[in-house]
């Protein structure tokens, strides 16, 4: 998997890449991350702008449609014209786990990062095929919102975490995770559940699961409708509903 960011602050996905998980699976060969100066795209030798001030007046500056077009098409040139081009925006569909997995199929992605107001609409019109959000907030540039796609979508190539580790966790299966504990067995007057000490996995497992459709009720029960129980974890669905309704 590899994945390119076109941006004006190459550092700043180089050094995140490098201090986290996908900088170990970049060592290892699972993926690669390029960071891609949108600068070296500059029309302007002498000063090296890329940004302008917006037609029909504003606040503040606009990225050029030129030097993101020129940048866009050179990593194309790459990886192929069909390379899907995701342009960060709080205008995009919202990021979730399940176009992780998606997207985690690809060979190559590009994320085109904004800064300053955004993009001059003809760049993202010509280079991008998926606008995404991840989240309703506005931040001041699109570099946190890539690094957070690329980390999410990282941990689902083979390789990159331990075995059965990405498949088991939160929304894998749409419900929450389950309250874990170590050592010690008391902490602060707070005991450990009696049921993780002792030994019987069958039960502990069972325990877990039942943990994890409370937490979903209680927490986030729009996520219920997508998740898959059998019989008797239906049946204690229905138990909390009934009680909620005492
Ligand atoms: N942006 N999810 C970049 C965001 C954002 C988001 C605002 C994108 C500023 C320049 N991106 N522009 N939320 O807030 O992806």
């Amino acid at each position: 998997m590899h994945f390119y960011v076109l941006t004006l602050f190459p550092e700043l996905i180089q050094t995140v890449v490098s201090e986290s998980i996908i900088g170990r699976a970049q060592k290892k060969g699972l993926l690669s991350v390029t960071a891609v100066n949108i600068r070296d795209y500059s029309e302007d030798e002498r000063h090296h702008h890329v940004d302008d001030y917006p037609y029909g007046g504003g606040r503040g500056m606009l990225m050029q449609a030129s030097p993101v077009v020129s940048c866009c098409r050179d990593v194309l040139q790459k990886t192929g014209a069909g390379t899907r081009v995701i342009y960060m925006s709080p205008q995009g569909k919202t990021f979730d786990e399940e176009t992780a997995r998606e997207l985690s199929l690809e060979e190559n992605l590009i994320f085109l990062c904004g800064h300053y107001e955004g993009i001059d609409e003809r760049a993202i019109e010509l280079c991008v095929t998926d606008e995404i959000s991840i989240g309703d907030y506005v931040l001041t540039g699109g570099e946190l919102p890539a690094l957070v796609m690329i980390d999410a979508i990282s941990r689902l190539v083979p390789g990159v975490l331990r075995e059965g580790s990405a498949s088991e966790e939160s929304f894998s299966g749409n419900l929450l995770e389950y309250p874990q504990y170590t050592r010690p067995e008391e902490f602060m007057g707070l005991r450990v559940p009696e049921i993780l000490l002792s030994g019987h996995h069958e039960n502990v497992e069972k325990w877990r699961r039942k943990q994890q459709i409370k937490r979903t009720y209680e927490r986030r029960p729009e996520l219920l409708s997508g998740a898959e129980l059998t019989k008797e974890e239906k049946r204690y669905l229905a138990e909390l509903r009934k009680e909620d309704c005492e």
